[in-house]
């Protein structure tokens, strides 16, 4: 349908709402492609503002597998050599942790069955959608093996690296610290990594969230879209 046809039925005063819902879809969802991702760094879960989600692991009993556990509610857990990812009894160790006793740990061991024979440095998240907002407390950071810093670094839907922000470890083995972002653009995973060699991700209290927060740029694009429409049904 050209531009011409559509100023005609617009001066005919014939119906125009699935086209014009069409237009606005296609521009609304180009406008997160349009300008490069701005991420912005969260120091608490509280600036996650979004209807959210939060996984506390404390639903089910230690050594439960956790890949594909909340794949319900929204989010698909990971290393890169496929092992798996369990939910791990913190307090039991007499550690400290946001919400006890149980976190996420990429430890060794044997989880219902699945035999781990290392740590890994690093835990990837995969999410059902768009996410915006996430977050989440991080811990084992006992000081040593040069493990320093964690970094969450968040991805889109074809993989490319959208932006990352990393939190300098309190060394006291306490899960105790939050990392957490917000993004301009969806992002559809995302990864916790330790530096240093010795030392497993160990996060509790997950928390993301679909819903954006409005980005300023749009503003003045979807004002011009709205004065643009305006004009359209005015047949001007
Ligand atoms: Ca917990
Ligand atoms: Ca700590």
């Amino acid at each position: 349908m050209s531009s011409q046809d559509v100023q005609y039925l617009l001066k005919e005063g014939r119906p125009i709402p699935v086209y014009w819902r069409s237009v606005r879809l296609s521009v609304l969802c180009s406008l997160p492609t349009l300008l490069p991702a701005s991420i912005i760094q969260l120091t608490s879960p509280t600036q996650i503002t979004g209807s959210a989600t939060t996984i506390n692991f404390d639903n089910v009993a230690d050594g439960t597998v956790a890949n594909t556990l909340y794949q319900g509610q929204g989010v698909l857990f990971s290393r890169d050599d496929g092992f798996a990812v369990p939910v791990y009894d913190w307090a039991a160790l007499g550690r400290t942790t946001t919400s006890p006793p149980n976190v996420i740990a990429t430890v060794s061991g044997t989880f219902q069955g699945h035999v781990v024979t290392t740590f890994a440095l690093a835990l990837n998240l995969s999410f059902n959608g768009p996410e915006f907002e996430l977050g989440a407390f991080f811990g084992n950071d006992q000081g040593f093996g040069g493990y320093t810093q964690t970094t969450l670094s968040v991805f889109d839907i074809n993989h490319t690296l959208l932006g990352s922000v990393s939190v300098p470890t309190n060394n006291n083995t306490s899960v105790d610290q939050f990392i957490g972002l917000q993004s301009t653009v969806p992002f559809f995973s995302a990864r916790f990594e330790n530096n240093g060699t010795n030392l497993s991700v160990v996060l509790d209290d997950v928390k993301f969230s679909q819903v954006p927060e409005p980005p300023t740029f749009s503003f003045p694009i979807i004002g011009g879209i709205a004065l643009l429409a305006l004009k359209m049904r005015r047949g001007v």
